[in-house]
């Protein structure tokens, strides 16, 4: 056999167990509110199968682990899926067991009420900050109740024009809510801090970016880390580099994955430029072997156009691919390039992962841990979605699509 054969045979093999291994370890968390008609400001488009009851949500989620193998986790928004709070943990752990997926990230909720029109935690009206804090420190209770590692908190708060609220002392009250909070934390638990430019606030948001989240982690101590949307970046903001800066201070707890093209469009991950996530990956298998073993790879999504299941299968499918590709990458031999300013040899060794069609390995190691080698079209060829558009047609009927 020609040493070229020899070492083409070598590469396969090698490449085999790279995105084996990779695909082993790789989990991501879905979100129960992507299985839920969701809308925009404009209206809602009521699809048939939408999952209106937390069973309904767990069912889904159910459905995609056991089509996908990595998603053992629903990420849960408290006011959406446990109304009652701490009285639905029984419901939740009974769920739990019936659809074979966990409850994982637990979602506070400081958008709905409308004492929050000038905001939760950073609200000026102390008797609002406290109901705000109340209602952290229940969901630090119930994720303690169920064993869940993650709170994962997004604050909303903010102002719409200048000179209407003290962006300062409201920093004041932020810091004081969340000491209060982690106060409440049991030892296995995190709190994670996810930051947002804008929307609903369009002025100024509280916390707006990574370093005002990086300095309420600091406050918080070392049972807090920042969470990266990325749909939560002023257009043409490195992620990367935020996520480089994260891993280096030690200070990145997790991710909400999505895609969009101008805002926070919360479009299916990959759709739109599926070399940001791959770049994104690629920070966090350069900082070193299980340097992400305790990052929360989570998705963020709401699925107004597509199908939901089918949305969420292929995004999670699309960050298996990308997760796999950047695996590929040879970073002992990038990093000497990279030291040597080898440039267009750093950049082709880096980009060749990326182009690297890693579909047909994917699929023999889902046929190999007794999965369907392409879950999509198992979705669609074995019913799910028609069954459960029958059963759930009549409630979603009932459900109005309009904002106003
Ligand atoms: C805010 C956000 C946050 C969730 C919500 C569903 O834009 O990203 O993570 O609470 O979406
Ligand atoms: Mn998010």
């Amino acid at each position: 056999m020609s040493d070229a054969s020899k070492y083409e045979i070598n590469q396969r093999e090698t490449r085999r167990s790279k995105v084996f291994d990779a695909l082993d370890r790789f989990r991501i968390e879905i979100p129960s509110w992507g299985f839920a008609n969701t809308g925009t400001r404009f209206g809602k488009f009521l699809q048939d199968g939408a999952a209106n009851t937390l069973e309904e949500k767990f069912a889904d989620a159910g459905e995609v682990n056991r089509l996908t193998g990595c998603t053992p986790t629903v990420a849960l928004h408290v006011l959406w899926d446990m109304p009652n709070g701490a009285a639905d943990v029984e419901a939740v752990r009974s769920l739990e067991a019936k659809y074979g997926v966990r409850a994982g990230s637990i979602n506070p909720n400081l958008f709905q009420d409308q004492q929050y029109k000038f905001g939760s935690i950073a609200n000026p009206n102390p008797a609002v900050r406290a109901k705000a804090v109340d209602h952290m420190i229940e969901s630090v209770a119930i994720g303690k109740a169920l064993g869940s590692h993650d709170i994962s908190l997004w604050v909303p708060d903010g102002s719409n024009y200048p000179g209407t609220q003290s962006i300062s002392r409201r920093i004041g009250y932020l810091e004081d809510a969340l000491l209060s909070t982690v106060a409440t934390m049991g030892p296995e638990q995190r709190l994670l801090i996810e930051y947002k430019p804008f929307e609903p606030a369009f002025y100024h948001t509280d916390i707006a970016d990574w370093g005002m989240a990086l300095h309420l982690v600091r406050i918080c101590g070392t049972q807090a880390k920042v969470l990266v949307d990325t749909g939560h970046h002023a257009p043409a903001t490195n992620i990367e580099q935020i996520v480089a800066w994260l891993l280096h201070t030690k200070a990145l707890g997790g991710f909400h994955f999505n895609d969009r093209k101008y805002a926070d469009d919360d479009l299916t991950l990959g759709s739109i430029d599926p070399y940001q996530l791959f770049r994104i990956f690629h920070e966090l298998l350069a900082a070193g072997e299980g340097a992400d073993s305790d990052i929360a790879y989570m998705i963020d999504q709401s699925h107004n156009m597509k199908g939901k299941i089918e949305a969420m299968v292929q995004s999670v499918v699309t960050a298996q691919e990308l997760y796999a590709r950047a695996a590929l990458i040879d970073q002992e031999a990038l990093k000497s390039l990279q030291d040597d300013c080898k440039l267009v040899q750093a950049e082709e060794l880096f980009r060749d992962s990326f182009w690297t069609d890693v579909r047909s390995l994917i699929a023999d190691w889902r046929t190999e841990r007794g999965l369907n080698p392409d879950p999509l079209s198992a979705l669609r060829s074995e019913g799910y979605v028609e069954r459960i558009s029958k059963e759930r047609v009549k409630r979603n009927a009932g459900s109005v699509g309009s904002y106003a």
